[in-house]
């Protein structure tokens, strides 16, 4: 069960961030009603919320989920890997602190960002990819394994469509994960039960579980059936916003 979550404001200059999609400018009056719904979202799913001011310094700081893996057993401040977003943990880091006195953290050379790490119970999947590095992953696996949670990576350098592992990937519970067809053969998958998503659902496969619920991004009825078909209650969220700024569900926040 998650009992709070960190959210950040998106700021004005929220188009100004990073985006690998031609999917048009983000909306911004659009971005506050979509994140304010997806917040309120995350308080009928029973979290405390602590809002953060927006940080027009950072662009894609409303992506909160990139600067910090918080677990039941201890936090990592991360190294994200785009220069841009470095000085996003630093502006995290005593809000993190508060919850969590003693944090761990990633170091140069390492890079490593939250989107890749996929917490699945004890074990964690970290993706490496064009912004977690083969050093930020060993780091992070150190600091996971003294925790006393397994960790292992898959390597998504070659795919040309998601920015993180969780872009394609997200561990539900039970057992259970969503996944795009186009990794669901991947060996680290063995032993889950799967949802497979297909190409034209395939940004859909970035969802949370948030203790009853699951939440979808809206517009994507094959897996909300799917995810209906096996006992999961979902809540879909509009996105289309964050979409353009290669932003999924998960990366709106840390949930802890
Ligand atoms: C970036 O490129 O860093 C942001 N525009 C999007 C980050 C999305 N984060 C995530 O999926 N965890």
């Amino acid at each position: 069960m998650f009992t709070r979550a960190i959210v950040r404001i998106p700021g004005s200059n929220f188009d100004a961030g990073l985006t690998t999609v031609a999917l048009g400018r983000p909306r911004f009056d659009q971005v506050l009603e979509q994140h304010r719904r997806y917040c309120e979202a995350l308080v009928e799913c029973g979290l405390t919320l602590t809002k953060l001011e927006a940080d027009l310094r950072y662009p894609d700081s409303t992506f909160v989920e990139d600067t910090a893996i918080l677990t039941a057993r201890g936090a990592v401040l991360t190294r994200p890997g785009a220069k841009s977003r470095e000085g996003e943990v630093d502006a995290l880091r005593a809000t993190v602190e508060r919850f969590y006195p003693s944090t761990l953290s990633i170091g140069a050379p390492g890079t490593l960002d939250g989107g890749d790490i996929c917490e699945a119970e004890d074990r964690f999947l970290i993706g490496l990819s064009h912004r977690t590095n083969e050093e930020g992953a060993r780091q992070l696996a150190a600091h996971l394994g003294g925790l006393g949670y397994s960790s292992s990576t898959i390597d998504v350098r070659g795919m040309t469509t998601i920015l993180h592992l969780k872009s394609g990937i997200s561990y539900i519970g039970e057992n259970t994960v969503v996944v795009m067809e186009e990794m669901a053969e991947n060996e680290a998958f063995a032993g889950y039960e799967l949802i497979r998503v297909g190409e034209e659902e395939s940004y859909a496969a970035n969802c949370v579980r948030v203790n009853d619920r699951v939440l979808v991004a809206a517009g994507f009825p094959k897996l909300t059936a799917a995810l209906r078909a096996r006992g999961f209650e979902s809540l879909a969220l509009d996105m289309s916003e964050f979409r353009r700024m290669d932003g999924g569900l998960s990366c709106l926040s840390l949930r802890f």
